[in-house]
């Protein structure tokens, strides 16, 4: 049975759990939320799905360094990824932890899979190692020796292992490019990758011996060897809809509408991951989406170039709705964003604060002192051309542009106010004009919270609640149909949704 239609399954990176997460994490994984909400709201079933990678080099030498086992030292830190989607009101279905057995079970089945297709066999091999990036690297790759994205010097890792024949996907992987000029999104990160096929793809090291890394998935029919650790944790994204464990789960939910995550790991994602679909026989995947990073004076906010950002505390000083709006509205999702607070505190009181906030609270305030406190006549109002742009936007993860478009139309109801001041013609006995200015407002503002409800679901919550709009699963199509506030409905005094900053 083919996937449903109505059905849109959507990960992110399992992250390493070698360190607690920092913002970056929480970028991609509130993207994730984003979309994953906005699917909900187009009327779909979304499966969100993210999780924890926890086996490898990298994960069993900060484990030594804690003087933790390694199980002991991965359980600790999963629940802060986990504690951290709850603080940032992700509406992820599943997570999936790469030492879970439905994934080992599945993991090892796939590697079957791929050995059955004889695409695995065994060579001695020396190489120069990133364990941060825990990836092998050709000399040309590296600017002075050292690793570009750690900027530090790589291993030189010797051995016998396991390889993934990845060289004979080369032509098969073009093709598909060729055919799919949207497999990779945006566009400029598919012709990157359309180069590299140019190039030619190298068969990889897929497994590591037992005597040098521990911490991992027994190769299926070699205990003396364990799997690589990417091999292992790109197939999270077929384990966790029950590949090896479900088969009637799987086809429900396989394959993925999209994976996403940021550029430095597109090509395990939309080279390596395809061919090992294609040698184990699974369908590929919708889509690989891919953004920029959140950087740090510049630089690539990492654990190992130690200029972490702590997501709880910014969470904890400005609130998850704050956090969440300012990474999407500042900058552009395809793009690196330099992330400041200065900037967060700037977009807080200019477009939260002083535009949204007072537009609900002005609103309110007049329709309590003209209209009785409730919604007055309803008056006709089209806004379709707004929210037709907001859709095209965010079925095109341009979240920036999206959020741009509401707030010209918020900012456009509070010219409306200033142009029309309500207050004048209520002392000029003009009420049916007063009547007819409130509607267009406190309406408008209806719409408005449904389309800011996948960045700033709460807020979203109290302006519906403060409009007496009582109807808490909206849908797209109540976001465009003007005029679902009904006359004679009771607001409710608000409290201001955007407090000042102390
Ligand atoms: O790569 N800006 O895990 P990881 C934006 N386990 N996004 C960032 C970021 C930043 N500064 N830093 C991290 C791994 N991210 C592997 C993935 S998937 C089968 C295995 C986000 O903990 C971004 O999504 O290093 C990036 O691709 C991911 O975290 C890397 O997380």
């Amino acid at each position: 049975m083919p996937k449903k239609s109505d059905h849109y399954y959507l990960t992110t990176p399992i992250y390493y759990v070698n360190a607690a997460p920092h913002i970056g994490h929480a970028y991609t994984s509130i993207a994730a939320d984003v979309m994953a909400r906005f699917q909900r709201l187009l009327g779909k079933q979304v499966n969100f799905l993210t999780g924890t990678d926890e086996h490898g080099q990298k994960i069993q030498r900060a484990a030594e360094a804690a003087g933790k086992n390694s199980q002991e030292f991965v359980d600790e830190i999963s629940v802060t990824f986990r504690k951290l989607g709850d603080v940032l009101n992700l509406s992820t279905t599943d997570f999936i932890r790469t030492t879970e057995e439905r994934h080992t079970r599945g993991a090892a089945k796939f590697w079957e899979a791929a050995a059955g297709r004889g695409d695995i066999y065994k060579k001695k091999y020396e190489g120069l190692y990133c364990v941060s990036c825990e990836q092998f690297y050709v000399e040309k790759d590296l600017p002075e020796g050292l690793c570009p994205i750690h900027k530090k010097a790589p291993e030189l890792f010797q051995e016998e292992n396991y390889f993934f024949r990845l060289s004979a996907y080369t032509e098969k992987i073009a093709e598909y490019f060729d055919a799919h000029h949207d497999f990779v999104f945006p566009h400029n990160r598919w012709k990157e990758m359309r180069q590299i096929l140019v190039e030619g793809l190298e068969d990889v090291s897929i497994s590591r011996s037992r005597e040098k890394l521990s911490w991992g998935i027994p190769v299926p029919g070699d205990p003396m060897q364990v799997m690589y650790v990417w091999f292992d944790a790109l197939t999270n994204y077929v384990t966790a809809v029950g590949y090896g464990t479900n088969e009637k789960f799987f086809d429900d939910w396989w394959p993925a509408d999209v994976h996403l995550m940021a550029k430095e790991i597109n090509r395990f994602h939309s080279l390596l991951w395809p061919a090992m679909l294609m040698s184990a026989g699974v369908s590929l995947p919708g889509k690989i989406v891919v953004h920029g990073w959140l950087t740090v004076d510049g630089e690539k906010m990492s654990k190992s170039l130690g200029n972490m950002v702590d997501p709880f505390e910014i969470v904890s000083r400005y609130g998850t709705d704050t956090f969440r709006f300012f990474l999407f509205r500042e900058m552009s999702f395809g793009s690196d964003g330099d992330f400041s607070i200065a900037k967060l505190e700037q977009r807080y009181t200019s477009d939260l604060q002083h535009d949204l906030g007072n537009l609900l609270m002005r609103s309110i305030a007049m329709a309590i002192k003209f209209c009785d406190g409730k919604i007055p006549q309803q008056t006709v109002g089209d806004n379709t051309e707004v929210w037709a742009r907001y859709h095209a936007h965010m079925e095109k993860w341009e979240f920036q542009q999206a959020l741009e478009g509401v707030w010209e139309y918020v900012r456009a109801l509070n010219q409306l106010i200033d142009r029309e001041k309500p207050w004048t013609l209520y002392k000029e006995g003009k009420f049916e004009e007063v009547n007819a200015t409130l509607y267009i407002l406190l309406e408008g503002l209806r719409q408005t919270a449904i389309a800011i409800s996948p960045f700033m679901p709460d807020a979203s919550v109290s302006m519906l609640t403060a409009l007496g709009f009582e109807y808490f699963d909206p849908k797209f199509d109540s976001l465009t149909e003007w005029g679902l506030l009904k006359s004679g409905g009771v607001l409710a005094e608000p409290h201001p949704l955007f407090p000042p900053l102390i």
